[in-house]
């Protein structure tokens, strides 16, 4: 097989490009890195010495391509399917890349600072970092409550790159910060996205690693 996806299913940014490859049920090799593991993780350093994942290899044009973002614009290009992820029309693009660069800095990047400081050993927490984003978070989901008022997905009406990364932010943030309650439209727009089948699919097949989610 040409693709493999090197990633771990409980992985926010792996889950988006999940999404992308299931929505055009793009075949690939799975390959889960566990980084807690020291052979996994000096195996998959060797491939992408950043250390993060998700990572896409192309065996047959012989490419590696690290970034969630490039990986579904990789995809979009190489490996098009009936879901245009991205869209052909230059502002339409523009706009989508917007939307997903969003979602990844201000959503997801904010709810990860939130949930990996859990993880920390004592005294090495960093209170005010935290602080600072929970509140960048509190204005992301406030923002996108409401452009989402009236609209179907990110871009409107045609689900894109936008959703595959607003999906695990928005669903990993509900879990750090709870919004059903305060903001509807962002939480019926999450609600969507966990019935849209890629998404479902991940979400179920991260569940067995639920418990390394801390609490
Ligand atoms: N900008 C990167 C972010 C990737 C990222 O932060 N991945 C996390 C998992 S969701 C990771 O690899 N964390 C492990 C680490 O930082 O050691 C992308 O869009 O792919």
């Amino acid at each position: 097989m040409s693709l493999k996806l090197y990633f771990h299913p409980f992985s926010s940014f792996c889950q988006k490009v999940l999404v992308a490859l299931y929505e055009n049920d793009t075949p690939f090799e799975p390959h889960i890195v566990d980084l807690a593991d020291e052979t996994s993780s000096a195996d998959f350093k060797t491939i992408w010495p950043i250390g993060k994942f998700p990572v896409l290899r192309d065996d047959t044009k012989d490419r590696t391509i690290p970034e969630s973002s490039i990986i579904i614009e990789y995809l979009a290009l190489h490996y098009p399917g009936r879901a245009q992820l991205v869209p052909t029309d230059a502002d339409l693009a523009w706009r989508t890349r917007l939307r997903d660069r969003f979602y990844d800095l201000y959503v997801n990047v904010p709810m990860q600072k939130i949930v990996t400081d859990r993880l920390r050993p004592e005294g090495k927490h960093d209170p005010h970092g935290v602080e600072q984003a929970s509140k960048l978070l509190q204005t992301a989901i406030g923002m996108i409550d409401q452009e989402m008022e009236g609209a179907s997905w990110a871009m409107g009406d045609t689900f894109t790159m936008a959703d595959c990364a607003a999906a695990p932010a928005l669903f990993y943030a509900n879990e750090v910060m709870p919004f059903g309650r305060t903001h509807e439209n962002a939480a019926r727009y999450l609600d969507r996205l966990m019935e849209r089948p890629s998404f479902a699919r991940a979400v179920e097949e991260a569940r067995p690693y639920r418990a390394l989610f801390p609490k």
